[in-house]
């Protein structure tokens, strides 16, 4: 290989079947021809249909493998997922802080699966608020997330608007049956980026594989803009492509031929 491949640092959790978490970003991330590294955070047992347990792990543990990655290897993007408490969110953002706080850094503020049951208490989303949100490059929050993030008294995109750090919210239902995801924040015109919805239940891990696809453009140096359109585009082909496996909320296909997406 001539050139180097865009090393993307990953922190997330682990989906023993394969649709989200670190599993789905690596994939992801090869798909885009990045070089992906992994802090893991927790170790989920999940299936399709449900998540039966979540085993954190110790945060000196996943601050330790992020700087592994840094202090050798290096990162061109880093990627925020799953993580499992307040103690551990401030310890990444403050790993961040001090070992790459140029890195461009996607937060994905994973809150739960699909399906339910949050893996986020109280504390640890403000902590998400206060310490690790304001070093992001770009927030992914589908409409759920973000309403939990900003005042749900408000009007969530209003508040959205305002942002200092750029946030899109993803998955929003448009009219004539089109999925949207809005870039905006403050000092920015909105921009929506929107495809057909498709009528399918395998959408499992949609989050995660948006959220990579981001860091690699960035790490790749592809303007945020550009980032979000592959990004966009590369989850809309997944689905449409998916495998359709498992009884419930299936993975998608990330073995996309990026070159070839519009
Ligand atoms: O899609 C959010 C997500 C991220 N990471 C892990 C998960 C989930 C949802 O289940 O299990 C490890």
């Amino acid at each position: 290989m001539s050139q180097k491949p865009a090393r993307v640092l990953i922190v997330a959790g682990s989906d023993p079947s394969g649709g989200a978490g670190l599993q789905a970003d690596i994939k992801t991330a090869s798909a885009f021809g990045a070089y992906a590294m992994t802090a893991v955070t927790a170790i989920t047992v999940q299936d399709t249909v449900t998540v039966y347990a979540v085993q954190e792990l110790p945060t000196r543990l996943v601050r330790d493998q992020m700087l592994a990655c840094l202090r050798d290897i290096g990162a061109d993007a880093i990627k925020t997922g799953m993580m499992t408490s307040a103690e551990m969110i401030a310890t990444v953002a403050d790993t961040i802080a001090a070992y790459a706080k140029d890195v461009p850094l996607v937060v994905d503020p994973v809150m739960g699966p699909t399906s339910g049951e949050s893996f986020l208490d109280d504390q640890a989303i403000r902590v998400l608020k206060a310490r690790l949100l304001p070093l992001a490059t770009i927030s992914t929050p589908n409409l759920a997330e973000a309403t939990k993030l900003w005042d749900d008294r408000r009007d969530v995109l209003a508040t959205a608007q305002l942002q200092k750090n750029v946030v899109l919210i993803t998955g929003m239902q448009a009219e004539g049956n089109r999925i949207t995801d809005m870039l905006m924040g403050a000092g920015m015109e909105p921009k929506a980026f929107s495809s057909d919805r498709i009528d399918t239940q395998h959408t499992h891990g949609t989050g995660c594989a948006l959220s990579t696809a981001i860091a690699c453009g960035l790490a790749q140096g592809v303007a945020l803009d550009e980032s979000v359109r592959r990004a966009h585009d590369f989850v809309h082909q997944a689905i449409r492509t998916a495998p359709g496996f498992g009884r419930g909320h299936g993975p998608l296909n990330h073995r996309q031929e990026t070159s070839r997406l519009p």
